[in-house]
């Protein structure tokens, strides 16, 4: 049997994989093994949750979201065989710098929903840092080692800062979601473009809250898997309901080579809160995508998700059934 190469990418037979349980509906489901992070896995941990992951020399390494004891908001790096049993640093990750004149510029003051990608010839870095509000900052790494901060991306407010695994059109793409100081009661996904990874303009926007599920603001999620059919952006969205935010999360097609244009958008909600470990923790109800990993060979994709912002937690879609699902029930603009 062929099989059909949908995923544009390299193959990663090692990816963590587990078949959809006999008579699961679902198109993403979830892992057997979850949580695969608990909140309490390194000493100093309040909670381990919205953190990023990429192929590392033949196995896995990422960043790390471990509110601590006192909980501050601090990035720790990992390693692993198989990505999913890690090896989280017990320090955080300290950013090396040349602090700007004012000293605030490129600072690390606090990182939370750090996300991570490869492009051409090192890994970059992104997270919400604080920069008289939130804002993206932005780092990249070479080894794992060293992490080198640059100037934040833009100015306050701004979170969920996702770059494109490849320049687009000889830029650097990254979409985000202007937010306030606050738990930000709006919010839609925008495109910026860069020539340099520091000075980012040519804004455009992609999309806003369209159903009931997402319909108070949405966020992209993992970075944007590139396929045959366009950029397929797994995203979060929620809704506020009488008892607080639902987190929930769906997936889009965005054009390959304007990406700012959505092509397919799934209407309803993909994985939503429902396991005891998303519905009760610091957090309840949430399910936040921060990273995927993906094989262009079988098209298996796997999600990695915060639940409940206490515990990091897995789930798996197989990228023809996930694009048809969306493509059949797609609505795009009301
Ligand atoms: C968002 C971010 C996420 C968090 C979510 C739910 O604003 O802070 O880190 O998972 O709220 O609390």
């Amino acid at each position: 049997m062929s099989i059909k190469k949908t995923i544009i990418g390299n193959a990663l037979l090692n990816i963590p994989w587990e078949d959809k349980p006999a008579g699961c509906k679902d198109i993403i489901w979830r892992s057997a093994k979850n949580p695969i992070i608990r909140r309490d896995h390194i000493p100093s941990s309040n909670s381990i949750f919205n953190s990023a992951v990429v192929p590392f020399k033949g196995k896995f390494a990422g960043v790390f979201r471990c509110d601590d004891k006192t909980r501050r908001m601090i990035i720790h790096r990992g390693f692993s065989d198989d990505g999913v049993k890690w090896n989280i640093d017990h320090k955080p990750i300290e950013f090396k710098t040349d602090i700007d004149e004012t000293g605030f510029g490129k600072k690390f003051v606090y990182g939370y929903d750090p996300r991570v990608v490869f492009i051409e010839d090192r890994y970059w870095v992104t997270w919400c840092n604080f920069f008289h509000g939130p804002t993206i900052g932005v780092a990249y790494t070479f080894d794992f080692e060293e992490f080198h901060q640059i100037e934040n991306a833009y100015l306050p407010f701004n979170r969920n800062g996702v770059l494109f695994p490849r320049k687009i059109n000889d830029k650097y793409v990254m979409l985000s979601r202007p937010s306030d100081n606050g738990h930000t009661p709006f919010g839609e996904i925008f495109i910026s473009q860069s020539p340099d990874m520091v000075y980012w303009g040519e804004h455009r926007h992609v999309m806003a809250p369209l159903q009931s599920w997402e319909h108070l603001k949405i966020g992209a999620g993992p970075i944007p898997i590139e396929t045959t059919e366009g950029w397929l952006l797994i995203y979060h969205g929620v809704l506020l309901s009488c008892n607080g935010y639902v987190y929930s999360m769906s997936a889009a097609i965005l054009d390959i080579d304007e990406p700012w244009k959505v092509k397919y958008r799934c209407k309803s909600y993909l994985l939503n809160p429902r396991e005891l470990y998303e519905m009760v923790g610091d957090v309840p109800n949430v399910t936040f995508p921060c990273a995927s990993l993906q094989d262009a060979e079988t098209g298996r994709i796997t999600i990695y998700y915060g639940a409940a912002d206490t515990v990091t937690c897995l789930a798996y879609t197989q990228v023809d059934e996930l694009i048809d699902y969306i493509k059949n029930n797609s609505v795009v603009s009301k």
